[in-house]
Order: structure tokens, then sequence, then C-alpha cells
């Protein structure tokens, strides 16, 4: 099993051919010049970071660029690369368990982007760590979405708590999190629907499954994770405006980054959402989910090779 560098590195590819190998492309061996701008700008546009993050980003760097004069553009990749990382910096670590148990999380998100999956990788995680997890079906939309979610309990080696179809979302997570706090659970993980019959009444629910879950253990839910599909780049920032305004979203998941181009927008979210990433999946296998690292994430994107 390849190590957690080799896996972002490996998940990052298409993003990296997009920035790093491009801005190398111009940038290797060369002095620099005020008209290198102009190419690193477009690069930057090209790779989906939005307007707004590329100015961020290259005022920054230019007032730098100003005062210490590199010679070499590499140099110049180099301070871009501090204030990426600056960027996607977060304030303590929010997938830490809380002092007393169990820990609460809710996974939100639209429909398809991989809540479940995600769902599945981290109590796996988590189980492995030794942590005792027990995962809630409060999706109760769709027919299937219960049982999908028993089968990543059973790879993951956990317990989960359903109602069945139809059952009341709320009622679930409360549920959940009774069953664990009785059997000493360390985390409860709650899957949520990403699709109800319309947006306004799917917001309601999961606003509901939120106050529920602050009634049956006081301060929860702990994190909630807001899952975003990194395959749609900026549209995806756009969808997830709409959860921010119901939940109070702690932190972000960003997924599918295998296969995209589009894992800038970590930098976009940082910046447009004020909210960290804080996980990364590159793939659909229960070890494919990455604990969010700036530094690892800036040199996979732009960087050479860190173990040449
Ligand atoms: N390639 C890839 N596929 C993923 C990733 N995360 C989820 N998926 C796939 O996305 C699809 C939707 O995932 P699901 O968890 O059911 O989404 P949900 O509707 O938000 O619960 C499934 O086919 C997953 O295998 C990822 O990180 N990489
Ligand atoms: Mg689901």
């Amino acid at each position: 099993m390849p190590g957690l560098w080799e896996r972002l590195r490996g998940g990052l590819t298409r993003t990296r051919q997009g920035l790093g190998d491009r801005i190398r492309g111009v940038f290797a061996g060369r002095q620099w010049s005020d008209d290198l701008w102009e190419s690193l700008e477009e690069i930057l546009y090209e790779a989906d970071l939005g307007v707004d993050t590329v100015n961020f980003l290259l005022e920054r760097t230019r007032a730098e660029v100003w005062n210490q004069r590199p010679r070499k553009a590499e140099a110049v990749v180099e301070l871009l690369k501090r204030h990426m990382v600056e960027l996607v910096r977060m304030n303590g670590d929010p997938r830490s368990l809380a002092d007393h148990r169990p820990t609460v999380w809710m996974v939100v998100g639209v429909n398809g982007t991989g809540k479940t999956t995600t769902v599945g990788k981290m109590a796996y995680q988590m189980r492995e760590r030794g942590f005792k997890v027990v995962l809630g079906a409060a999706d109760t939309f769709r027919a299937a979405a219960q049982e999908q979610l028993s089968v990543w309990a059973s790879r993951a080696g956990v317990e989960i708590i359903g109602q069945g179809y139809g059952a009341d979302a709320a009622a679930v997570a409360f549920d959940t999190i009774r069953a664990a706090s009785a059997r000493q659970a360390d985390l409860v993980i709650i899957d949520t629907a990403g699709r109800l019959h319309n947006k306004s009444q799917l917001m309601q629910e999961l606003a509901k499954v939120h106050r529920v879950t602050g009634r049956a253990l006081a301060g929860a839910p702990h994190q909630v994770w807001l899952v975003l599909d990194a395959t749609t780049g900026q549209n995806g920032l756009l969808q997830a405006q709409v959860f921010l305004e119901t939940v109070q979203v702690t932190g972000i998941v960003l997924t599918k980054l295998d296969g995209t181009a589009k894992g800038g927008v970590a930098l976009a979210i940082a910046r447009q959402l004020a909210i960290p990433v804080c996980w990364m999946g590159v793939g659909e296998g229960l070890d494919d989910l990455i604990p969010f690292d700036p530094e690892a994430y800036v040199e996979a994107i732009l960087g050479g090779d860190l173990n040449a």
C-alpha cells in the first residue's frame, strides 16, 4: 500500500499536469522577468482557481518580488507556493475528536458528490486508529441509501443504525447518537440526503437533523463536513452556498480529485468560502481519503518531486 504522500501525489496528477508542469515548462532555468506574470496568471486561471483567488495570490507574490528582486523564475514559484500554503492553512485540527464521547460528525452535500463513500472511508480510518464508530443512515429519501451505507459499514467494520426508507431523518440521527452513547462509542458519523422533492425541503430537513442532534447530545454536531465534488470546480462553490446558509459547515471534504485537473479549487474554496478543506477524496476505495495537509497539497500540485 503506497504511503499518504504517494497517494496524494497520484490523486493530484492531472492537477499537477495543468499547474506545476506547465509553470515549470515556462519558468524552468529562466531568469525572472516581469513579462512572465502574464503566463503565470493565465495558467492559474485555466486551473479553475477563479479571478478573486488568482488576484489575491498574485498581488501578494508581486509585492514580494518587488522587494526581493529574485533572479530566477523558480524563486517566484517558491514565493507563490508560500502564499498558497498560507491560504489553505487551518486553525487547529477539526479532524480530532472532542474531549467527551461520542463526537458527532454530520456529512452534507449535493447528491452524488460522494457523501456516503466519504462516510465509509472516514469510518474505516477512524476505526483503524482504534476508535469505536457508529454510522447513522439519515439519508432516508432514496430506497437504496441505507443499503449502500451498510455495505460501507461492513467494509469498515463498524456498526450502523437506521430505520429504513422513508423514516424521519432527524429521528434516525437521534437514535444513532443515543445508541452510540449507550455503547460508549467514540464517534458517530451521520450520512444525510443530498436531494429531496425540492431544495427548500432538503434544507429544512438538514436544519432539523442538526437541531435534533444537539438535543440528543449537547454540543453536537461537533463537525459538519460539506462534501464538494472537485470535478465541478467553481460551479461546486455556487452549490455549496445554499448549504452554508442552512447549517454551520465547519470543514470541507473535496472528492474525486483523481481524474480531474480542477484540484486547484481547494485554493478558491479557502478564499471564497473561508472554510478549511480538511479531507481529500482521491478514489473509490476505503483508503482513498487523505487528511488535508497544506504543505503537502501545494507541493503535490506545484512541486517537483519531494522524494528526489
Ligand atoms: N473517483 C472517485 N470517485 C468517488 C470519490 N468519492 C466518491 N466517488 C464516487 O462518486 C459516486 C457517488 O458517491 P456517493 O457516496 O454515493 O455520493 P452521495 O450521493 O453524495 O452519497 C460513487 O460512484 C462513488 O464511488 C472519489 O474521491 N474519487
Ligand atoms: Mg449518499
